[in-house]
């Protein structure tokens, strides 16, 4: 969710609660009365949507910059990492302004025809008691409860190489979890590795679990992580917005911000590199919401604090969606002095993604696809001299945020793939 929906003056409006009022009376029988649950509980059985305001993702394909904005301008989320002419772009609109998008000629696909039904149905998913089968905990999404449970899990299994800090904590008081794995050798190689710094971007916070779990328990049986785990002092922060995270969970699935008063602030727009700067907004309630001043947030503070007293050299932030590895700068098209350099680490990282499971990533620097002022890679590596990369995991289109948990394993493999060619590259 990258940038205002319309150019010019408009705020992203965050997206609504699901509250609905229901009108639907089934079989004659049974009357909706106003339903007012809060989401994830599923919608009573037999109540339906208000006609009209139903929430649609589309692609749409804008030809010129002012067929975008027009398109933008019916959004009421953006979605899309591609941006500008002739790119195409995601959007949430409602399913009444289809009509207009097709009359302009932008030949809107469907993604998800109803976003808070797809939101809807994992949250029944969810619910089910088989779910919580720990057997099978990468075979579903889990909450920031169930993950700071799993990462204390992988301390407490192997406490000589891996060490569970609390590097910080959210504005609700949530410890900022960091897993600290291998390290024990002098000279190690600092690395940062986090995700969810966008609360809906579930798949990240599962894939980068599962990256410390992969690396803490396969240490004796797979040679490249024994190698790896040798040489470097790896940081892992599964969920760096754990109060959003958690608000995703019970409140508003498609929520993006920290959760600073009630409008929250987009962590990925509160670092200090041209923090104010174009693809940020000053708007309390945008979706891109820089905050009242860099490093207004203890969220970003500790990340900060972290990378600078660590001295982190290599760095991935994880998001979702768009399959890309990025590289700085975000904010401005200008190249970076070592353009060069990211781009013959940033075609290893894709290739070793591909290995995987054949999965195309596509590589770019950040601003090729759109600006983004005060960013988190912009900042590791203007100020923190890290080599930074953002990764933006599965999906490519598609279902957007909310994927098939079948999905968390083979992302998690490219996740690993990412972090271990990162570090192999610095040789
Ligand atoms: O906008 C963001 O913060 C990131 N994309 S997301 O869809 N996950 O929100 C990407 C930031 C870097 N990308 C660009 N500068 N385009
Ligand atoms: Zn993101």
């Amino acid at each position: 969710m990258p940038r205002e929906p319309s150019s010019g003056s408009s705020n992203l409006v965050a997206p609504q609660p699901t509250r609905r009022r229901v009108a639907a009376v089934v079989l004659g029988v049974l009357a909706c009365a106003t339903w007012l649950s809060d989401f994830p509980q599923p919608a009573p059985l037999a109540c339906v949507e208000p006609p009209g305001d139903t929430r649609v993702a589309v692609r749409v394909h804008c030809g010129e910059a002012s067929d975008c904005a027009a398109a933008q301008a019916l959004a009421i989320d953006v979605w899309s990492e591609h941006q500008g002419p002739g790119l195409p772009l995601d959007l949430v609109v409602y399913e009444r302004d289809v009509p207009t998008l097709e009359a302009a000629g932008l030949r809107p696909e469907v993604l998800v025809s109803d976003i808070d039904a797809v939101a809807r149905a994992e949250a029944q998913r969810l619910a089910l008691p088989e779910i919580q089968k720990p057997s099978d905990w990468f075979g579903e999404f889990r909450d920031f409860g169930a993950i700071s449970t799993h990462l204390g899990q992988l301390a407490a299994l192997h406490p000589e190489r891996a060490t569970l800090v609390a590097v910080g904590s959210s504005i609700e008081g949530r410890p900022l979890w960091a897993l600290r794995i291998g390290g024990q050798h002098p000279g190690s190689t600092p690395m940062l590795v986090n995700g969810a710094q966008h609360a809906r971007e579930w798949i990240a916070a599962m894939v980068t679990t599962c990256v410390a779990d992969r690396l803490v328990r396969d240490y004796e049986t797979v040679p490249a992580i024994r190698e790896f785990v040798d040489r470097t002092e790896l940081w892992v922060i599964p969920v760096v917005n754990p109060d959003g995270y958690q608000y995703s969970w019970s409140s508003n699935r498609y929520w993006r911000k920290n959760r600073r008063g009630s409008h929250g602030v987009d962590l990925n727009r509160n670092f200090s590199v041209a923090w104010g700067g174009s693809g940020s907004s000053k708007e309390k309630r945008s979706e891109i919401y820089r905050g009242e001043y860099a490093f207004s947030e203890p969220e970003t503070i500790a990340l900060r604090d972290l990378a600078r007293r660590e001295h982190i050299a290599l760095h991935i932030d994880f998001h979702s969606y768009g399959q890309l590895v990025l590289y700085p700068w975000n904010h401005t098209p200008a190249p970076a002095k070592e353009r060069g350099r990211f781009t013959a680490v940033g075609d290893r990282i894709a290739s070793a993604i591909y290995a995987a499971h054949k999965t195309s990533y596509s590589l770019k620097s950040g601003a090729q696809l759109y600006p983004a002022a005060g960013t988190m890679s912009d900042w590791m590596y203007g100020e923190a001299d890290a080599l930074s990369f953002t990764i933006e995991l599965r999906p490519k289109g598609g279902s957007g945020f909310v994927l098939p948990p079948e999905q968390i394993r083979p992302t998690c493999d490219e996740g690993l793939a990412a972090v271990l060619e990162l570090r192999a590259a610095l040789d």
